[in-house]
């Protein structure tokens, strides 16, 4: 089996600081988390960023602050910037940090009820997004919050705009999107097309259960404070490292080792530096 990938999503667009005082929300706290999650294991960072008010954006300008001060504290990590951003931002909006060029970046495949709200993604921003990572030569993560997502990654791929082979990441548990069960993600793994590399986020308390599953299945997992805060029920997390330790013990435990920055680029057939 190939070495086990760790994303750590440190921040997320949702979570409120006011809520969750842990939250790393400006450059300095995101580069400190994100060099304590490179320590205990992590080799992506997928990254959101907040303004000084602590509230989302996707303004380039925030993104290139948390760029520069993540990549002076852990040189190797591979940043993965959301082009996702919150629910009711405008394309244009979510597409911003893409101009940064990072080596990676996510591209959601679908809409989806998000909850109370809805997470647009309608075929012609798709296309759009697939079309600007692509000319900026930037390596999409297929975010999946639903089976038939599979199919409209699919349907990217015979248009030319997304190559071969895929890396999906399977957000899963979102309210309004597939439930976190170990049979939807067994569905989810077998609906790909072989020669695709995926991972699971598991939002909540299926975080963990669906973090081991994929340590097992030769998948990779994605942990981290927009998917979850509590270590264990009733007790939050006092920062995302903690998690992502969690998962590097566990997958030790269970023989399969963990993969630098720099064997994760080959495993996801990014540039090696
Ligand atoms: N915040 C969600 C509405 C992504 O990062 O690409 C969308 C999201 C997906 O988080
Ligand atoms: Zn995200």
């Amino acid at each position: 089996m190939e070495k086990l990938i760790i994303t750590a999503c440190i921040t997320g667009a949702e979570i409120e600081k006011r809520d969750f005082p842990n939250l790393p929300t400006t450059p300095e706290e995101q580069a400190q988390e994100a060099w304590a999650c490179r320590m205990a294991g992590a080799s992506i960072i997928h990254l959101h960023v907040r303004n000084e008010k602590g509230e989302s954006t996707q303004d380039r300008v925030y993104f290139e602050r948390a760029f520069k001060a993540i990549k002076e504290k852990a040189p190797d990590l591979i940043i993965q910037p959301s082009t996702g951003g919150s629910v009711g931002m405008t394309a244009e909006e979510r597409l911003q940090p893409i101009s940064l060029r990072p080596e990676m970046a996510t591209l959601s495949c679908g809409s989806v009820n998000f909850g109370d709200g809805v997470f647009m993604n309608t075929p012609q921003n798709m296309e759009a997004f697939a079309e600007r990572m692509k000319a900026e030569g930037v390596k999409p993560e297929i975010e999946v919050f639903d089976v038939g997502m599979i199919n409209n990654a699919l349907a990217l791929v015979k248009k030319g705009l997304v190559a071969m082979p895929l890396h999906f990441d399977f957000v899963m548990g979102v309210p309004g999107g597939i439930p976190g069960t170990p049979k939807n993600l067994l569905h989810l793994v077998e609906s790909i097309p072989p020669g695709s590399t995926w991972s699971v986020a598991g939002i909540g308390r299926t975080e963990l259960p669906l973090g081991v599953m994929a340590i097992i299945l030769g998948g990779h997992v994605r942990v981290g404070f927009e998917d979850n805060v509590y270590y264990k029920k009733g007790e939050p997390c006092k920062n995302n490292a903690q998690l992502v330790a969690r998962i590097a013990r566990l997958a030790e435990e269970l023989g399969r080792e963990v993969a630098t920055p720099e064997e994760a680029r080959v495993i996801l057939g990014l540039k090696v530096k």
